[in-house]
């Protein structure tokens, strides 16, 4: 499954996102580094179902479909917040870095209002710097790629003389998922080809993890706590600098609320909607009311949504480009074997072919392959063909033979 990292510094609201995007409860407060272990749970992806298109209804095994929405889970892991210098070992933050080397991309929760000092602490909106938080974040996370492989220094130098630069760079840096082609890219823009590894300083160290870090970890840049007034004059800033396709403007508390008041039966509200309606006969208290009055000014009038759901979208969608792909067994039902209607939705990145889809879903199913049809066109699909978002994929499998005993 797909892994996202919540990463960010202190009070940012990266647990409350968590808590939004998965209805867990971990723990949230205003006080600095309030999360001391890893949170880990599931959240969901979602774009248009096909059954609308189809005008079928489905019968969904691994995901949802809710008013014609497919959901489909991703895992998604917040780990306590970082500070200044956490690459040394200050800080909480630092012991979880691993747990983020598993991630496929991130989201990097900024206050977008400055309502956190330097150190952390809530302070007056308008008083803080969201965007030199999000910077020493970032460097933060440079410096822990470039600490790992300034101690694996000699080791590097061993292996490339064997193999390649990028593959022994890749295979010190395989806790943080880095493949050598990726390597080589950060290698090829860094320009850092032509120079001896062996001669490379700090510096120059640095620089290389700068490069290869928005390549292994792709990262979108959470503008939270859009609610706040102050907000507005500091979304500009951070969509400046990192540049509007990477910057979602979010309330991560807003999406909270709303989802906690569906679950209690008092909204009718659907992640990435635009509206909410309270349900008919159902009494709020004053404090809810205000609540969601608030929500509706602050939030949905201004920015349109919460901004949560849309930003796990552009992640797995835009940033990670993973397809949305429905295999059935039969062709003209669209159904598994047990006549289910389009009963799973698998997330294949760009690139992938039938066989990967095969690979995906069970060893045996590619070991078996012969071809896979185009459900929607029953048209046979080239063994190199690329799946595209929303494909319907038919496998066709060599029948296996049982042996008697
Ligand atoms: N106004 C507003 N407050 C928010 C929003 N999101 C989070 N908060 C508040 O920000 C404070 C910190 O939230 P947490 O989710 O605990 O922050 P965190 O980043 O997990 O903090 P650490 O675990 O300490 O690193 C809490 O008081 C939240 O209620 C938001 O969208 N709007
Ligand atoms: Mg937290």
């Amino acid at each position: 499954m797909l892994t996202i990292g919540i990463v960010g510094k202190t009070n940012t609201g990266k647990t409350t996102l968590f808590n939004a995007a998965t209805l867990l409860n971990a723990k949230i407060s205003n006080f600095p580094f309030t999360t001391k272990e890893p949170n880990a749970g599931t959240a969901y992806v979602c774009d248009i179902c096909v059954c609308k298109e189809l005008d079928v209804k489905d019968n969904p095994l691994n995901s949802t479909c809710i008013d014609g929405w497919r959901y489909v889970p991703v895992k998604i892991v917040d780990v306590p917040g970082l500070v200044k210098d956490a690459w040394t070992g200050r800080g909480l933050g630092n012991q979880f870095l691993s747990v983020i080397g598993q991630a496929d991309a991130l989201i990097h929760v900024v206050d977008a209002s400055g309502s956190i000092d330097a150190d952390g602490k809530i302070t007056q909106p308008g008083s803080g710097n969201p965007v030199q938080d999000a910077i020493d974040i970032e460097m933060e996370l440079n410096r822990w790629i470039a600490e790992i492989i300034e101690r694996n220094r000699q080791f590097i130098i061993r292996e490339a003389s064997s193999s390649s630069l990028e593959e022994a760079i890749a295979k010190s840096l395989s806790g943080v998922k880095a493949n050598p082609l990726q390597v080589f890219q950060a290698l090829e823009k860094t320009e850092l080809k032509d120079v001896p590894f062996i001669k490379w300083d700090l510096n120059q160290t640095i620089k290389f993890a700068t490069f290869l870090l928005p390549i292994i970890k792709p990262t979108l840049i959470i503008a939270n706590k859009m609610d706040i007034l102050t907000s507005e004059s500091y979304l500009p800033m951070l969509t400046e600098y990192y540049g509007r396709s990477l910057v979602a403007a979010c309330s991560a508390k807003a999406e909270l609320v709303l989802r906690r008041a569906e679950k209690m039966g008092l909204l009718q509200y659907t992640p990435g909607q635009e509206k909410f309606r309270i349900k008919e006969n159902v009494r709020l208290t004053a404090n809810q009311r205000g609540a969601l009055r608030y929500i509706e000014t602050r939030v949905m009038a201004k920015w349109i949504s919460t901004g949560i759901q849309q930003a796990l979208n552009t992640v797995v969608f835009k940033l990670l480009k993973n397809n949305m792909i429905y295999p059935v067994s039969d062709e003209f039902k669209y159904t598994d074997h047990h006549g289910n209607v389009l009963p799973d939705v698998y997330l294949m990145p760009d690139g992938s072919t039938p066989i990967d889809l095969a690979r995906n879903i069970h060893t045996n199913l590619a070991k078996n392959y012969i071809l896979a049809i185009d459900a929607k066109t029953g048209i046979r699909l080239p063994k190199s063909y690329n799946l595209r978002h929303k494909d319907l994929v038919k496998i066709v499998t060599r029948p296996t033979t049982k042996r008697r005993k």
